[in-house]
């Protein structure tokens, strides 16, 4: 077959949900596209054990901190179930990681906005977990196998992540006058960060019509960000707090909630490393690499000492 041939036997797979597997043929863009999403959508885990292990140490009780701890390893595991699926496509996690560290890979950009109060924990749980099962049901259906099957335990888990969020929340806006204030002020300020999770408008989203065509997205970013706040907008009513957006109200014609503009001006800056906690969570991670050279030493010291044991035996 040339070019056009195999090219044209990849969309029609993709056209009748026949999913693309390692081995399979695919276009060259089509195997980046991947690299960056999955990688990034790797490293947007890992980074963000960090705004949350912030406060693993100090949880208001041991149960609450069994749980935070709990829900930051599941974190990692996704990372690593994502970086799995990403060296399939023929990238070493060494060099993936190495992206993330000097700054040519992105991670989502809600990790780069630090956690003040215990509030915050029920906040991410709730809006920035909300946010990442929103867009990622859809990625349970991704064309790319790998990555399909990893996301759909990733879904499960977040669900349950996002659920202890509002926990927390629900159990502050029933407290003291002080918690009840703690509660609205974390919802204040991750509410714009959790709507820019979400990517650019459709408008300025460079990558969403091929990878719509490729079925890596099956949803848009404005579409994606819409279903959140009519999901918000509605959970919020349990919590008796508000969203800081005197523009959100519901709309009877389009059957959705209007809502406020995103700063984009602030996205942007954030994206390009400028936002409040940036070197801050790269340098963390860098440090984290480094310290754990002596464990990656050791088992691939191990791994050749067994498979140099086999080669002898097997001689
Ligand atoms: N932050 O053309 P588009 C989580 C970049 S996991 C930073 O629309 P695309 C779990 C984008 O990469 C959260 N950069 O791009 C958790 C592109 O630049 P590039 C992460 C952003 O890929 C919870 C450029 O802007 N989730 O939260 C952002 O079609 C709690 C143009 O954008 C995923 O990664 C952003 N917010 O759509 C962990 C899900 N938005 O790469 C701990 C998988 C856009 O060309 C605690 N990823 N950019 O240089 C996706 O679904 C997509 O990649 C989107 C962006 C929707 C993020």
């Amino acid at each position: 077959m040339n070019l056009e041939q195999l090219e044209k036997a990849f969309q029609d797979k993709i056209d009748q949900e026949i999913k693309i597997e390692p081995k399979d043929w695919m276009p060259e863009a089509y195997r980046k596209t991947n690299i960056r999403q999955i990688s990034q959508h790797a490293h947007s885990e890992i980074v963000g054990m960090l705004p949350e292990g912030n406060w693993i140490s100090r949880a208001p009780s041991l149960k609450r901190k069994a749980i935070l701890l709990a829900k930051v390893q599941d974190e990692a595991g996704h990372g690593l179930y994502l970086y799995s699926a990403c060296e399939t496509l023929g990238i070493s996690r060494e060099e993936t990681i190495n992206d993330l560290h000097s700054g040519k890979a992105k991670y989502s950009s809600i990790f780069n906005y630090p956690t003040l109060t215990w509030a915050d924990m029920g906040a991410i749980g709730w809006l920035v977990d909300g946010a990442a099962i929103m867009n990622q049901v859809m990625l349970t259906r991704t064309s790319y196998g790998p990555y399909a099957r990893a996301m759909v335990r990733i879904c499960k888990e977040e669900s349950f992540h996002q659920r202890q969020g509002f926990e927390i929340l629900l159990t502050l806006s029933k407290g003291t006058a002080e918690q009840k204030a703690m509660c609205q002020d974390a919802i204040n300020r991750w509410w714009w960060p959790s709507l820019m999770m979400f990517g650019p408008k459709d408008t300025e989203s460079t990558n969403s019509d091929q990878s719509m065509k490729w079925k890596i997205k099956r949803k848009s970013n404005d579409e994606l960000r819409q279903n959140f706040v009519d999901m918000i907008a509605q959970q919020i009513k349990f919590l008796d707090m508000t969203l800081p957006d005197p523009n959100l109200k519901w709309n009877e014609e389009k059957g959705h909630y209007d809502f406020g503009e995103i700063n984009w001006e602030e996205f942007w800056n954030v994206v390009k490393g400028n936002g409040p906690c940036n070197k801050q969570r790269l340098e963390a991670r860098k440090k984290a690499w480094d310290e754990g050279a002596w464990v990656r030493e050791a088992a691939k010291a191990h791994a050749d000492k067994k498979a140099n044991l086999e080669k002898t035996k097997a001689a």
